[in-house]
């Protein structure tokens, strides 16, 4: 009796990880260092995992002021001019965009609005993020800024311009 109920025991745990691939392989905490094109530091975002998604507390300096896109973008490779850090993240196989009708990617995030300054701290929640296995795969995934504002529309980047900072996630 006893081994047979550890077997169901067993497979009903397998059962729900398989049911819920979300969480499979799933970790708690992200945090990823930005740099410019230069190779200097220009911020911190660290991310955590909720039950709605992922929260992201972004530092940042030495940024140019104006508005920039800020994604999770589906490679961890950071070499300038940052292509390297391939497209947008995107799991599901979405078209980008907040706005777009067939939207979104899990990667795409609002606008940052960076002062004169330069600096700017911000806290983001991603509820369609989530810190399991399809981000952190064999290739990774890294955070990018663009020199330009994101539209939300454009597929597939939000015609948001050249890269301008780069940051890869780490576990
Ligand atoms: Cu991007
Ligand atoms: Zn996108």
């Amino acid at each position: 009796m006893t081994i047979r109920y550890r077997t169901v025991s067993a497979l009903l745990v397998i059962l729900a990880l398989a049911v819920m691939p979300q969480f499979a392989g799933a970790v708690k905490q992200a945090y990823a260092k930005l740099q410019n094109a230069n190779g200097d530091a220009v911020g911190m975002a660290t991310l955590h995992r909720t039950s709605h998604g992922t929260l992201l507390h972004v530092k940042l300096d030495d940024l140019p002021p104006g508005a920039h896109a800020f994604h999770v973008h589906s490679i961890g490779k950071c070499e300038p001019p940052f292509k390297s850090a391939g497209g947008h993240y995107n799991p599901k196989g979405h078209n980008h965009g907040i706005l777009g009708e067939d939207g979104m990617h899990a990667g795409d995030m609002p606008n940052i609005h960076v002062p004169e300054s330069g600096s700017l701290e911000i806290e983001i929640l991603n509820t369609q993020l989530v810190l399991d296995t399809t981000l952190f795969d064999e290739d990774g995934a890294a955070i990018v800024i663009h020199e330009g504002a994101d539209d939300y529309k454009s597929d597939p980047a939000g015609a948001a311009g050249p890269r301008i900072a780069c940051g890869i996630l780490h576990k």
